[in-house]
């Protein structure tokens, strides 16, 4: 039994003054991800920002950075069609013709902490059929109880392969579920049989949250995008302590860390 252990090195939201090792630029988001490939990270789940560190969709700016990334080392891309929220839905969605081996799939429109995360399900369901036709693996990424119910619809009407189905439980952004124990367990029990899924804690409760994943047989995700601190008081000087103190966490718990190659078998990745 091994995990897969993310990277997430930049997000929508931070910036280089909430924490200034926050990389923005293709080649700090290349070497961040080669170093926690070399930690241990097998998935990039990648953030664009374009040369004013703002959240873009720039198609030549995904593909410099997706090409940075390959240079450097074979780990599995995963290309966020969330982007952030002032990007126009059909921007975010042209992501996946650069056929990243993954994208996030995000089912529903919420509000998310001050602003508004525009997913109407028109869209989505345009999205899912066109990954689906390009051989990209969904990450679902859900918020709420609701947002898993309209997941499995998504699956019932053909617009999701089910082998397996993967999943982020998103917890802490304002707008979505709490990030706590509770609600944790409440979503891992409504889960779909043999699904894969990993915990995004966003903030102070990224650490207990993540553990707790762990422990109850669930992935692990780490970097800059969810957790800007190491613990209180202590910025994280780049994504990389993040990412080895998860690959220590699974560690310490005996679970061993999935390389690409498992991580590709146990996604049932398309080729
Ligand atoms: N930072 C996440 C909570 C995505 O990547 O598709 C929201 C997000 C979605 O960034
Ligand atoms: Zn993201």
């Amino acid at each position: 039994m091994s995990v897969v252990i993310t990277v997430a090195p930049t997000g929508p939201i931070a910036s280089k003054t909430d924490n200034p090792y926050l990389p923005t630029q293709p080649e700090e988001i290349a070497d961040a991800v080669a170093k926690a490939y070399e930690a241990g990270a097998a998935v990039a789940h990648i953030h664009l920002r374009d040369t004013e560190h703002r959240p873009t969709a720039d198609l030549a700016i995904a593909r410099r950075t997706m090409d940075l990334i390959a240079e450097r080392c074979p780990i599995l891309i995963q290309l966020s069609t969330g982007v952030g929220l002032s990007v126009p839905f059909e921007e975010r969605a042209a992501l996946v013709e650069l056929r990243p081996r993954m994208a996030t799939l995000n089912p529903c429109s919420m509000s998310f902490g001050a602003g508004e995360f525009r997913n109407p399900p028109a869209d989505v369901r345009r999205l899912a059929a066109r990954m689906r036709e390009l051989g990209v693996k969904p990450e679902l990424e859900i918020y709420d109880t609701g947002h898993l119910d309209a997941c499995l619809r998504l699956r019932d009407e053909g617009l999701l392969d089910d082998e397996p189905m993967q999943f982020s439980i998103v917890l802490g952004v304002a707008g979505g579920m709490a990030a706590t124990p509770d609600n944790l367990l409440t979503m891992v029990r409504r889960l779909p049989e043999g699904a894969v899924w990993q915990v995004i804690a966003i903030g102070r409760a990224n650490l207990s949250l993540t553990a707790m994943g762990l422990a109850l047989g669930g992935n692990a995700r780490a970097g800059l995008e969810d957790a800007l601190y190491l613990r209180k008081g202590e910025l994280s000087p780049g994504n990389l302590p993040l990412v080895e103190r998860a690959v220590q966490l699974a560690n310490d718990l005996d679970l061993g860390v999935a390389g690409v190659e498992a991580t590709e078998k146990l996604l049932n990745l398309p080729p």
